[in-house]
């Protein structure tokens, strides 16, 4: 049997931008040309992107670790390095995006949509960018910038027009194999669904097609989880209409009355909005029922469905809606329809009911925390810090922090004294040594910025 995986925790790390080019220009006569070192590729992005290719997460219980591609170098003659590959994460549809803190990035509900979770680092400048009338031969460009590296939670919500429940073998599964092409497990005997599945079902008229999901049974406490029910309730959160089915003959023994009522108890219990659902009710299993017995039941729901009607409860405002809002006149026997999974009566009569409903509803409402990330190209940008600032840690140990400083030190060859003296000229050029002065910074104290440490002179 397979297991239905809606978590996951994975780690990426987006390419490293690639180094930029020391190079002269050499030509005929001319002993020594203009530098012409080209710039290194920008690093691949780490791109998360929803997929109808996959059913669940589980995908990512055997990887991991995702990493994009690097940059290339710049070469001679200005020529740039190439960009690094994407690393593409295929997901489900319905899957939220999670950072480490908890906060959602992204809820990627339509196939396609695109979310850029870690950015490739900028490829450094050649050495064609630091000629100057001063300095004419710059033997020195910029070092490629590390990517952005984070680890990410993900959780599949699916996403489905209707949502089966109700306790276990009341039919939901067999309902759903017999609406759809899907194939739950259904046996002889009482088969209980452990993991959750998406059937599309074709109304009658063939024209009209939508998402049905069948989650396990729900039993009494399952919203304080007792059951499987309670980590499946979070999947008919998306969906716009709920098919509450009944078993006409009862369940170990209690009246179908008394499980509609206890089902609702739980639904208002988990929250998220489930009690306030659409719900159609729909009596299963006619074909053992007892002479007289379905007509018992129908009018016991009837007559419960009108007395929530009258007291407001959402999960049939639609239906006092139909009565224009009479509830008088509602009639609860609207809000039914018996059929069987076995013989297939009723199923036609349920199709067009669902159809009808589903157009006249708000289309699987998002939940209220939902990002909606647009079609296309999306990107996550953590707030970048664009300046800097002087702390005095201890008597002569200083900190520069900031975006731009930061940067430009990671930029920054160390072997190559050029490059040093280059970045000690910007960084005289920001103020940061003036700074340093002020803050009371003498010459042999220690600064750090990014992950160097340097002595103030
Ligand atoms: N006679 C009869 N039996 C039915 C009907 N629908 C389902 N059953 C039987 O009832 C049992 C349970 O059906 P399932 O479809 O597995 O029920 P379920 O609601 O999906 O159950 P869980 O997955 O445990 O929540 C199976 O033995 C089915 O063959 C029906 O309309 N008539
Ligand atoms: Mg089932």
């Amino acid at each position: 049997m397979s297991m239905f995986y809606d978590r996951a925790s994975i780690e990426v790390k987006a390419g490293r931008g690639g180094n930029g080019c020391v190079s002269f220009r050499r030509e005929k006569y001319v002993p020594r040309g203009g530098p012409d070192g080209g710039d290194g590729g920008r690093g691949g992005d780490v791109v998360i992107r929803a997929s109808g290719r996959r059913r669940d997460l589980g995908w990512f219980r055997r990887r991991r670790h995702f990493r994009a591609g690097d940059g290339r170098p710049g070469e001679g003659s200005r020529r740039h390095g190439r960009r690094g590959d994407d690393a593409v994460i295929e997901v489900p549809c319905g899957t939220q995006v999670f950072d480490d803190q908890g906060t959602l990035l992204a809820d990627l509900v339509r196939e396609g949509q695109r979310l850029v979770v870690a950015r490739g680092g900028s490829g450094g400048r050649g050495n064609a960018h630091f000629a100057s009338a001063t300095r004419r031969a710059p033997r020195f460009a910029e070092l490629g910038l590390a990517g952005e590296e984070r680890r990410l939670e993900l959780k599949l919500k699916l996403l489905a027009d209707v949502g089966l429940m109700g306790f276990p073998n009341a039919g939901k599964s067999s309902l759903l194999r017999r609406l759809s092409r899907a194939k739950p497990k259904v046996a002889d005997y009482p088969f209980t669904t452990t993991a959750p599945m998406l059937g599309t079902v074709e109304a009658g008229d063939g024209e009209r097609q939508f998402t049905v999901a069948d989650v396990p049974g729900l039993l009494e406490g399952a919203a304080r989880g007792v059951g499987l029910g309670d980590e499946f309730l979070a999947h008919l959160e998306r969906t716009a209409l709920l098919l509450h089915v009944i078993d006409v003959t009862g369940y170990y023994g209690r009246e179908p009355l008394e499980n509609f009522v206890a089902i609702n108890a739980e639904l208002k219990e988990h929250g998220s909005g489930l009690a306030a659902k659409a719900q159609l009710v729909v009596i299963n299993k006619i074909d053992i029922a007892a002479r007289g017995r379905l007509e018992a039941v129908e009018s016991a729901l009837a007559a419960e469905i009108a007395a929530r009607c009258r007291d407001g409860d959402p999960a049939f405002a639609w239906l006092l809606a139909e009565a224009d809002g009479e509830a008088d006149a509602v009639d609860g026997r609207r809000a039914l329809v018996s059929v069987s999974a076995a013989t297939g009566a009723g199923l036609d009569g349920l199709g067009r009911r669902m159809a009808s409903l589903l157009e006249r509803l708000p289309a699987g409402p998002p939940a209220a925390e939902e990002v909606a990330v647009p079609e296309g190209r999306t990107l996550y940008r953590p707030a970048e810090e664009q300046g800097w600032r002087v702390e005095r840690l201890g008597r002569d140990e200083f900190r520069v922090s900031g975006g731009v400083v930061e940067r430009l030190v990671a930029q920054t060859d160390f072997e190559n004294d050029e490059a040093v003296a280059y970045l000690q000229e910007r960084l005289e050029r920001l103020g940061v040594s003036e700074e340093l002065r002020q803050a009371g910074a003498r010459p042999g104290d220690g600064v750090t910025i990014g992950e160097m440490e340097f002595e103030f002179w």
